[in-house]
């Protein structure tokens, strides 16, 4: 299944005509919009450029919110963005709308992987093709791409665990509720929990489930995890819909709440109720809003030659100012990162708008 943006969902047998679709709008772009008369933000951008964002699927609400940033970015420069993915976290729903940003010759693509490596063939065609790659959000190993990372991937993980470790007295079972057992950055992020968990002897880590970025089978593993480990102390959730599914339920099994601590990731707008409620202290984000505006301005900028996966290399990301490539760095290759998160808590969790 296939979905464009606009909650459109598309069967396989319209699949074609989704492809068409996408190239239609891409097409239309030849016909430039105009940039805001006197913005300062597009210097030395072409006008008219097609993105087509392709985030981990078009249903997570962090993903919508992103992509809404790198509209307004393309919007601020001229050019238009098409939001094209699948509806389930997998590298295969994503390669038809890798395909569509072919055909519709876009300029760029930015994109959420979905999983590490699966999707490096097609995008391979894309680079070959002229376009240029920006994946935000969750990584890729394929080469020729920028990656926007969201904050510093070992600050990520490791304050998770200090973040649980301070509620829970460093002390107990817990486990992981994460997204798609194949997406980079939750596995990137556990893998710095894992070596952080190190630190606290007492703190077991017993197991990690896979909700796929989905609220219906993130509480069935829920459940499920919460009846194998009745001990459990704490929950580390590092995606929203995790979070917020962990957190809806435990506000109504105020009994299990009692128990076990929840933190993670979360979208302020979602996770302030149960903060409110008591269900959850503390948890963390950056704005994804934020996120997807630097990956448009990333990605208008490559594809007119005004950046480049150079490390040092500077370029303007409109109100979020200047911003530096970084130098390869383990998996990582070239990548720009966005700033620190930032800690939500009963003090300031209205405060936030996304
Ligand atoms: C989820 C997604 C996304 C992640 C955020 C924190 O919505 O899994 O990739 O970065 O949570």
């Amino acid at each position: 299944m296939m979905q464009l943006s606009g909650g459109r969902r598309i069967g396989s047998a319209a699949l074609a005509a989704a492809l068409i679709i996408g190239v239609t709008a891409a097409c239309s772009s030849s016909t430039k919009t105009s940039a805001p008369t006197g913005s300062p933000t597009g210097t030395g951008i072409k006008k008219g450029l097609t993105v087509y964002f392709i985030p981990k699927d078009t249903q997570n609400p962090y993903e919508v919110i992103a992509d809404q940033g790198g509209q307004t970015a393309l919007q601020e420069l001229g050019g238009k963005v098409v939001v094209s993915s699948g509806t389930s976290d997998t590298a295969a729903a994503q390669i038809p709308s890798i395909q569509a940003a072919i055909q519709a010759r876009a300029d760029a693509i930015v994109i959420a992987g979905n999983d590490p490596s699966a999707l490096c063939p097609s995008l391979g065609q894309a680079f070959a093709a002229g376009i240029k790659i920006v994946s935000f959000d969750s990584d890729v190993t394929c080469p020729n791409h920028l990656f926007i990372n969201q904050a510093n991937t070992e600050q990520i993980g490791t304050s998770e665990v200090d973040v649980l470790a301070k509620q829970i007295n460093s002390t107990g079972q817990i486990a992981i509720l994460s997204a798609a057992a194949t997406a980079t950055n939750q596995n990137a992020w556990i893998g710095f929990m894992k070596k952080q968990l190190t630190k606290y002897p007492n703190m077991k880590l017993v197991k990690t489930v896979y909700g796929n970025d989905d609220p219906a089978t993130s509480l069935t593993v829920l459940q499920g995890l919460l009846s194998a480990y009745p001990n459990l102390k704490g929950i580390i959730s590092p995606t929203t819909v995790g979070i917020s599914t962990a957190a809806r339920y435990l506000s109504t099994h105020k009994d299990i709440a009692a128990k076990v601590t929840l933190t993670g990731l979360g979208l302020p707008s979602q996770m302030k109720p149960y903060i409110h409620d008591g269900t959850v202290q503390s948890f963390e984000l950056w704005n994804p809003n934020d996120l997807g505006y630097l990956a448009g301005y990333a990605a208008a900028s490559l594809a007119s030659g005004s950046a480049s996966l150079t490390p040092g290399t500077k370029f303007t990301a409109g109100k979020l100012k200047e911003y530096t490539v970084l130098p390869p760095s383990g998996d990582t290759g070239p990548s720009v990162v966005l700033g620190p998160p930032t800690v939500f808590d009963k003090s300031n969790v209205d405060q936030f708008n996304f």
